[in-house]
């Protein structure tokens, strides 16, 4: 015999609310917050919260992409994390990519960081290798049972960014995207639909903030949130160095985005102001 309707939905109701006093904070936090509170200390620090360890991937473990490096966090008691992609540019080695590794990987992200099949690709077999390496991780990879399939995002450099452009656009579902100094011959990128931080350089003569850059930020007309970084006194080949201010803004655009996790708001909206090391920030302020 069935149990009666309304007594279904009372015993429904009093779990759920048992489970709202006995942890009030879980009840709060968004589902997919990894790792304590953070403060302007831990978005800048080299390393994150969460120790990691990293695999190298070789030539032909998978369709679509050359071979690279996965780092991701050893923790496996707080659920899956989302992964990121990262692809460097024109002549560019893998290598260049390495330093966003362990410092997004130890703030609770699978990281991958790609050699090219060559490094002649253009932008979008670029885009093809990111989108191919994240079924790889997410399917055969070893670490696939550590990851979200659902939270996945893509980064790069120059002709990178430009493929991370082009990735969104082929792959609405990716929950974030961040092009470093894009290069693309395309501007508009009204098309895509994943919010999208935009890094860029004020003394980029490679890939010049006015034909690249700039309108590509404004021709996103349909990513929810979009934010555009103009790094002061640096260059082209900025985003391959460590950077304290790249790697901060990435931090919080991937937390806030992959993982909705709106503890990182703080670090987005309001947008900074110029400083020593920001020339211009732009943004829709996301909430
Ligand atoms: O990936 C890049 O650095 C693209 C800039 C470039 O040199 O393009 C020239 C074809």
């Amino acid at each position: 015999m069935r149990p009666p309707r309304l007594i279904v939905v009372l015993v429904a109701l009093l779990t759920a609310t048992l489970a709202l006093v006995g942890n009030p904070a879980a009840a709060l936090a968004g589902p997919y917050q990894r790792g304590p509170d953070p403060t302007l200390a831990s978005v800048q620090a080299e390393r994150g919260p969460f120790a990691v360890q990293q695999i190298t991937v070789p030539a032909n473990s998978a369709p679509g992409f050359n071979r690279g490096t996965i780092y991701y966090p050893t923790d496996t008691s707080q659920g899956t994390f989302g992964a990121v992609t990262i692809i460097p540019g024109f002549t560019e080695p893998e290598s260049t990519m390495a330093w966003y590794g362990p410092r997004l990987a130890s703030q609770g992200f699978v990281v991958m960081t790609l050699e090219p099949y060559s490094v002649l690709n253009i932008p979008d077999n670029r885009a093809d290798q990111m989108l191919a390496a994240l079924d790889y991780l997410t399917t055969t990879s070893q670490v696939k049972n550590r990851i979200d399939p659902g939270r996945l995002a893509v980064m790069g450099h120059s002709m990178g960014g430009g493929g991370s452009l082009r990735a969104a656009q082929k792959r609405p579902s990716l929950k974030a995207i961040i092009p470093l100094a894009p290069w693309h011959t395309e501007r508009d990128w009204s098309a895509v639909k994943t919010p999208t931080l935009i890094v860029a350089a004020d003394n980029d003569f490679i890939a010049g903030v006015g034909t690249h850059a700039e309108p590509f930020y404004n021709s996103l007309g349909q990513a929810p949130e979009k934010a555009y970084l103009l790094l002061k006194n640096a260059g082209h080949m900025a985003p391959i160095f460590p950077n304290t201010t790249i790697a901060m803004y990435s931090i919080s655009w991937l937390k806030r985005y992959v993982d909705e996790d709106t503890r990182y708001s703080q670090f987005l909206c309001p947008p900074p102001a110029p400083s020593n090391t920001i020339a211009q920030y732009r943004d829709t302020c996301p909430a």
